[in-house]
């Protein structure tokens, strides 16, 4: 060891020694303020940093497929095939390839149309009831490739995938089973083979695709046949991890049930697939979900901005209200709105289908761009880790996202955040939201205004989720309460907003006002 630093060691040996006994000896009353603070460090900092867990999810879960699904809130569904040309909706398989002619066909523009009125993901069908494919098929010679558009050399499929990636929009293909043009439908091996081989084709020719729909209709006096799900889910799930199924029995969505985009006030993204079968699940059952189901199969509402699925001269679009009031019931009752806008013959979305779009943006901005609940001062009935637990704080249910929430204390019987505006608000619209990759857990809620000294109920309401959005008659205050009277565990909230909608009619009241 060299000598000079072994004696500065000893040295320093002694002053530490020193100053020991200085501290030991001296009254404590007397300590400098430096010294306290350092003690003070040394014996507190250790325990204030550690944190409290996150409180345990309770299953079932999403799985990260499911979560990006249902984060992105809404999509758009094209309808398009001989149907747009022959002015049909379930085409009889015999329309000449020949019809099939969009001279003015630019799939970008139908991205363009969806990125602009705020959707992040599309849906084709690349496959319709009728059974004319999109893309060129090498298992039938009923495709694009029989139809004059692009000499035969077409691939709407190829065309729309390209101009999704190319926007950062997620990408869905509908591949009808139930098929009227090829002979070997009825057939069950056969037509199972067929199918599996169309889909393999889809599946590993176009990039990433984010979901499979699975229409389970079939037409009555239909021939029989078998669909063999099991082995298309498990094909599906090897091509495509990232996808979702969607079928009327999931297993990752599922239909709501009815074709108006719309679902009841309590909805359950929790549901038994094995109470489900595709093509035969019990509609009412597909609205509500299962508050006891073991699987996660959120819903889906799909609907069309016109009368049918396809594009007809003669039909109409439903103005941007009515799609404000099925985005009300839709995306703000936990699940996903797929809303149907048809490109036309001509091969493009319809100007009156943009400006619809247009006008339904705007109203939701307008609405949903003010929390007016942004400045409040919050407080909650406990916090978990403690009121100074900033992990847990009431205050993450301003910031937008599911990833910070507000968590009370477990073994709590009262589970109230109370917001004080710190001016009086008037409003008319609540959106409350759970982490759901915690799990579903909200049972029953109360939303309450301190109105002339007392409190006042404004709206109960069952089930939140993903996101719940509430209408009710125009209130004004500035201290409210938001009550979970019952839960599946303790309840987590993500988000709460209050907005003022100056647009809507309240027409439904299945929320209870008072
Ligand atoms: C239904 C089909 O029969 C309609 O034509 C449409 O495709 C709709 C989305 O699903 O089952």
């Amino acid at each position: 060891m060299d000598t000079d630093s072994s004696n500065s060691n000893d040295n320093n040996i002694r002053n530490i020694n020193r100053r020991t006994q200085t501290l030991n000896s001296t009254n404590p009353i007397s300590l400098r303020p430096l010294t306290i603070l350092i003690i003070l460090f040394i014996t507190f900092i250790p325990h204030t940093a550690l944190k409290t867990p996150p409180p345990l999810p309770i299953l079932p879960l999403p799985s990260t497929p499911q979560l990006q699904w249902q984060l992105s809130s809404m999509a758009l569904f094209f309808h398009f095939g001989p149907n747009t040309f022959t002015d049909s909706e379930w085409g009889t398989g015999h329309a000449s390839p020949y019809v099939f002619n969009p001279t003015r066909l630019n799939a970008s523009q139908w991205v363009h149309v969806a990125e602009e009125a705020g959707f992040s993901r599309v849906i084709l069908t690349a496959k319709h009831h009728d059974g004319f494919c999109l893309w060129p098929s090498e298992y039938t010679d009923y495709s694009v490739k029989a139809s004059p558009w692009r000499n035969g050399k077409g691939d709407v499929v190829a065309e729309l995938a390209m101009a999704a990636k190319e926007a950062g929009i997620a990408l869905g293909l509908y591949l009808s089973p139930w098929d009227r043009h090829e002979n070997c439908f009825g057939k069950t091996v056969e037509y199972n083979e067929f199918y599996m081989g169309q889909m393999v084709e889809l599946l590993s020719r176009y990039g990433d695709i984010k979901e499979v729909w699975l229409d389970g209709t079939k037409g009555e006096g239909e021939k029989d046949m078998e669909y063999y799900f099991d082995a298309w889910l498990s094909l599906i799930r090897q091509l495509q991890p990232g996808a979702v199924i969607f079928s009327d029995a999931g297993p990752d969505t599922r239909w709501i049930g009815n074709e108006d985009g719309v679902t009841g006030s309590s909805c359950w993204s929790l549901f038994n697939r094995s109470d489900a079968e595709i093509g035969g699940t019990d509609p009412q059952y597909c609205q509500r979900g299962d508050p006891h189901g073991h699987d996660w199969v959120p819903a889906e509402c799909d609907v069309s901005i016109r009368p049918g699925w396809f594009w007809h001269a003669s039909e109409v679009t439903k103005s941007a209200l009515k799609l404000l009031d099925i985005y009300y019931r839709s995306a703000g009752r936990n699940c996903l709105l797929l809303l149907n806008v048809p490109p036309n013959s001509s091969g493009l979305i319809s100007d009156e289908d943009i400006q619809v779009l247009q006008e339904f943006k705007e109203l939701r901005r307008s609405i949903f761009s003010d929390n007016l609940a942004k400045n409040a001062i919050l407080n909650a009935s406990s916090v978990r880790g403690g009121n100074d637990n900033s992990q847990f704080s009431p205050y993450n249910v301003l910031e937008e996202g599911i990833y910070t929430y507000w968590a009370p204390e477990e073994d709590q019987s009262d589970w109230v955040l109370y917001l004080n505006l710190q001016e009086s608000v008037s409003f008319n619209v609540l959106q409350v939201q759970e982490p759901i990759h915690m799990g579903q857990r909200i049972i029953e809620f109360n939303f309450e205004i301190l109105n002339g000294g007392g409190w006042k109920k404004v709206i109960s309401g069952t089930t939140v989720g993903y996101k719940r959005l509430l209408q009710f008659p125009i209130v004004q205050s500035q201290c409210l309460k938001f009550v979970i009277s019952k839960s599946r565990a303790e309840p987590l909230i993500s988000f709460l907003g209050i907005y003022m909608d100056r647009f809507s009619i309240l027409s439904h009241a299945s929320d209870t006002t008072s």
